[in-house]
């Protein structure tokens, strides 16, 4: 696959010298016109100019990324993050300000902060209704499926092999653009940290397949990001709520642009979970808005701690199938409350995030190293296990 995966381009980049195709409606690209039955809010993903998008994370903020700023070979500066273009969610403008950008200190992230007006002084806030919150724990390759929402190009013609079978599908034309909002499901497979747009200048990212309908690993409503998707998001719902968990930003480069399932293509959203600490802290930091987090896997009762009061939970509802919920135990949301949602426990357990200061928020893509602790769970289970098969 890296033989053929040579480079990533970046997919909000530039008009391409081609002619528009006529083509169908639904992109994100899709292999049919159908649309998930659950994602998030569709004024939660808003239109950025004429060639990205943002996501809303509260009333009055939203992030997307930089690079649609930038020229290609240049650094991800203050500059190019300054540059601000009219916003719309729900066809409605809105008029952004800078906050921050980048990931913090050090940190060459795709991702700027931005602070939302409805009029172009910036005085009065958003105070928008519809938004999303943070995904906060870098498990997101532990998901069974994710929710891509974007403004790009739409689905164009259909590209055959000489024998007549469909591979994938041409970009539809820039008339498509920034029309509105488009939805797909996929899966996480990677977390990568990599270079976005000038070789020094990389983010935590995550990414995905698009994989060929009716193979291993598909999702129902298989999708992936194409040209001017940038800026709007991965999406993921824990406990009936949505999270943010990317950014996308690249995509495998064809020319012309089109996205290939056979092969699979590949693409790629900026870590929301690597940089949840400081979008957090920095929001907070400029009027005290506190935003939503995802809850930790494993964090029954929602205090921001995995420890015994959840694995009682867990333990009282211990392969039982029916009435169950996040609450007690069931955290992939699969109705059952077993090993599954044990491993997921397991993995988290003794973590501790604040809900005010999440200073503990990870901040590495790679998932959390074993503990000790997991060895005295293990024994743990092993008692609750033999407990409830002689009551
Ligand atoms: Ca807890
Ligand atoms: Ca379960």
């Amino acid at each position: 696959m890296t033989g053929r995966f040579h480079k990533a381009g970046i997919a909000v980049l530039g008009a391409l010298a081609w002619a528009a195709l006529a083509g169908p409606v639904q992109a994100i690209i899709t292999y049919n016109d159908l649309v998930p039955p659950q994602t998030p809010n569709n004024s939660v993903v808003g239109q950025w100019g004429t060639n990205a998008g943002l996501v809303a994370i509260s009333p009055d903020f939203a992030i997307t990324t930089i690079h649609q700023s930038v020229p290609l070979g240049q650094s991800i500066s203050a500059t190019y993050a300054a540059s601000m273009a009219a916003v719309y969610f729900n066809g409605i403008p809105y008029y952004p300000q800078l906050v921050d950008w980048g990931g913090g200190a050090g940190q060459t992230a795709d991702i700027r902060i931005v602070r939302l007006y409805s009029d172009s002084n910036h005085t009065t806030p958003a105070n928008l209704t519809q938004y999303v919150g943070l995904y906060s724990t870098p498990n997101e390759t532990s998901l069974s499926q994710v929710v891509l929402g974007g403004m790009g190009r739409t689905r164009g013609a259909a590209l055959t092999t000489s024998g007549g079978v469909v591979y994938g599908y041409q970009w539809g034309g820039t008339a498509d653009n920034n029309n509105g909002i488009h939805w797909a499901t996929n899966t996480i497979s990677t977390t990568q940290y990599m270079q976005v747009v000038n070789s020094s200048d990389r983010s935590y990212e995550i990414g995905g397949d698009f994989t060929p309908a009716g193979t291993t690993g598909a999702t129902t409503y298989e999708g992936m990001s194409a040209d001017h998707d940038s800026g709007g998001g991965v999406f993921g719902q824990v406990n009936g709520q949505w999270y943010v968990m990317g950014l996308l930003n690249l995509v495998t480069t064809h020319t012309p642009g089109a996205a290939w399932f056979n092969p699979p293509d590949q693409f790629y959203a900026a870590q929301v979970s690597s940089y949840a600490n400081w979008i957090y802290t920095t929001v907070n930091a400029v009027d005290g808005e506190t935003l939503g987090l995802s809850p930790i896997p494993g964090d029954a009762n929602l205090d921001r701690k995995v420890n015994f009061a959840d694995y009682v939970a867990l333990s009282d509802h211990w392969l039982t199938t029916t009435g169950n919920s996040w609450a007690t135990g069931d955290f992939n949301g699969d109705g059952i409350v077993n090993f599954k949602d044990y491993v997921e426990l397991s993995d988290y357990w003794l973590t501790t995030i604040g809900s005010l200061s999440p200073s503990g928020l990870s901040t590495a893509p790679a998932p959390p190293a074993p503990e000790p602790a997991t060895l005295a769970l293990m024994a743990l289970g092993a008692l609750g296990l033999i407990r409830r098969k002689r009551a």
